[in-house]
C-alpha cells in the first residue's frame, strides 16, 4: 500500500548503535541524555527559548491547556472545525468550551470568523497549522489578552520569511508532533515550544506527575497535579536521529510535491502552501466534490491510500448534537473537495507517476 508518511529511519545504523547505548546505560526514561540532547538541539534549531519533549503531541496540547486552566478555570477557546480531532478533544477534556470558526483557502483561521466569535468568555485561540501552511502570526496581535496556543503538530520545519523564524516561536506556546507519519517522525513524540519560562516549568513538572525537578532523594510532590506524559529514550533518540538528517528528509518531501505538481491533470488542483518555506509533509489537492470520494476509493482499491483529511469536527458524533447546525461554509467546501496524496520517505518519484496514472485512469 502506498500511504501517507510511512516511517523510515534514515540513518538506521546510527539509530541501532544509539539503542544499544540506551540498553547499556540503563536509563530508559525520565529525562535521560537523549531527551535532554533532543530538547537542546530543537531549541537551537527552532530559535526558541524552551522546548519540552513529551510522549506525543496530544499530551503536549493537554499540558498547554492545563497551564491555561491555572489562569482561567473556564472559558471558550476559538478553534477551527477543520482539524484533526485531537485539537478539539483536548479543549473539551480540559473543561473548556470549543467555539468553531471557519477557515480560509489555506486551512488557516478566517479572521472575520474569529472576530465574530471572540467575546468576554473567550480565553484562548487555537490556530491550527495544517498541511505545511501557517496562520499569519500578525493576525493575532490584536488579541493580546488572549492565550494563543498554536497547534503546529504538522508544522515542524515550516519557516516564515517575513518573521524570519521557524514555526515553534509564535503565540504563547506551540505544540509539534513526531508521530511516525510526520516529517522527521519516530516512534511517537511531541514537543511544547515557548519563550515563556512559566509555561516551560509547568510542562516539565506536569509531564512527570507534578514532581519538583531535582528535589533530592526524598523527591517532592509539587503543587501541580500532573500525570505521566514522559517521552522515553528510544523515542527521543529516534527523533534526534531523524532531525540530524532533516535537509535530506525535507528535500525528499519537496521532490514528491514537485513531482505531483508536474504530473497532475488540470482537473485536480494542488494547494500551494502559504509560506515561503513549507515542510510539504502533507500534499493536499482539491477535486470536484462529486468525484472526490469515488476517486479516493478507486485509488484505495489499487493499493494507494489517499486520505480525506479532515471531516468537520463540529459535525462529528461527540459534537454534532450541540454544534452540528453551525454554518461554516469554507470548512464544508474544503472538507468535500480535498484529499491528501501519499507522500513521505517511502514514496519515490516513480510512485508519484504511478499514482497520477491511476488518477487519470479513474476519470477515463
Ligand atoms: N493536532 C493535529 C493538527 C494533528 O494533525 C495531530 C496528529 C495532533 C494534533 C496530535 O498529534 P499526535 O498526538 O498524534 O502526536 C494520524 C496520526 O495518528 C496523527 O498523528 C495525525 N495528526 C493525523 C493527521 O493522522 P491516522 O489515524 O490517519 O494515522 P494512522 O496511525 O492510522 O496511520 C496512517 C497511515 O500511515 C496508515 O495507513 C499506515 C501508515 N503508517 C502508520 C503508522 C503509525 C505506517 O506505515 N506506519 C506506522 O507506524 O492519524
Amino acid at each position: 500500500m502506498l500511504v501517507i508518511g510511512k516511517p523510515l529511519i534514515l540513518n538506521k545504523e546510527l539509530f541501532l548503535k544509539r539503542v544499544e547505548d540506551i540498553l547499556d546505560s540503563g536509563i530508559f526514561s525520565n529525562n535521560g541524555p537523549y531527551t535532554e540532547y533532543l530538547e537542546s538541539f530543537l531549541k537551537e534549531y527552532l530559535g526558541v527559548k524552551y522546548v519540552v519533549a513529551v510522549n506525543n503531541a496530544t499530551s503536549a496540547l493537554d499540558i498547554c491547556l492545563a497551564f491555561l486552566k491555572t489562569k482561567h478555570p473556564f472559558g471558550q477557546i476559538v478553534v477551527p472545525s477543520f482539524t484533526f480531532v485531537a485539537s478539539v478533544h483536548s479543549i473539551v477534556r480540559a473543561g473548556f468550551e470549543p467555539v468553531f470558526a471557519d477557515i480560509d483557502d489555506n486551512f488557516c483561521l478566517d479572521m472575520e470568523s474569529v472576530d465574530a466569535r471572540v467575546n468576554p468568555s473567550t480565553v484562548a485561540i487555537m490556530p491550527v497549522n495544517l498541511f505545511g501552511n501557517y496562520n499569519n502570526p500578525a493576525n493575532f496581535a490584536r488579541y493580546r489578552d488572549l492565550f494563543i496556543i498554536n497547534d503546529s503538530a504538522q508544522a515542524f520545519g515550516v519557516f516564515l520569511e517575513e518573521e524570519d523564524q521557524y514555526a515553534g516561536t509564535f503565540g504563547n506556546c506551540e505544540i509539534m508532533s513526531f508521530h511516525p507519519t510526520k516529517l522527521a517522525g519516530g516512534f511517537e513524540g511531541g514537543i511544547i515550544t515557548t519563550n515563556n519560562s512559566e509555561i516551560a516549568e509547568f510542562a516539565i513538572q506536569y509531564r512527570n506527575f507534578g514532581f519538583t525537578p531535582n528535589a533530592g532523594p526524598q523527591g517532592e510532590i509539587g503543587p501541580i497535579i500532573g500525570t505521566n506524559y514522559k517521552i522515553n529514550e528510544i523515542q527521543s533518540c529516534a527523533i534526534l536521529t531523524q532531525i540530524e538528517n532533516l535537509e535530506e528528509i525535507q528535500s525528499h518531501y519537496y521532490d514528491c510535491f514537485a513531482a505531483y505538481r508536474r504530473l497532475l491533470p488540470d482537473w485536480i488542483k494542488l494547494i500551494q502552501p502559504n509560506v515561503y518555506f513549507s515542510n510539504f509533509s502533507y500534499i493536499v489537492a482539491k477535486v470536484h466534490p462529486k468525484l472526490r470520494d469515488g476517486l479516493v476509493n478507486y485509488l484505495y482499491s489499487a493499493g494507494i491510500f489517499a486520505r480525506t483529511y479532515f471531516s468537520p469536527i463540529h459535525r462529528s458524533k461527540p459534537y454534532a448534537e450541540r454544534f452540528g447546525h453551525l454554518e461554516l461554509p469554507n470548512t464544508d467546501k474544503l472538507a468535500s473537495e480535498c484529499f491528501c496524496l501519499p507522500t513521505g520517505l517511502h514514496i519515490t518519484p516513480e510512485d508519484c507517476v504511478k499514482i497520477v496514472d491511476k488518477i487519470k485512469e479513474f476519470l477515463n
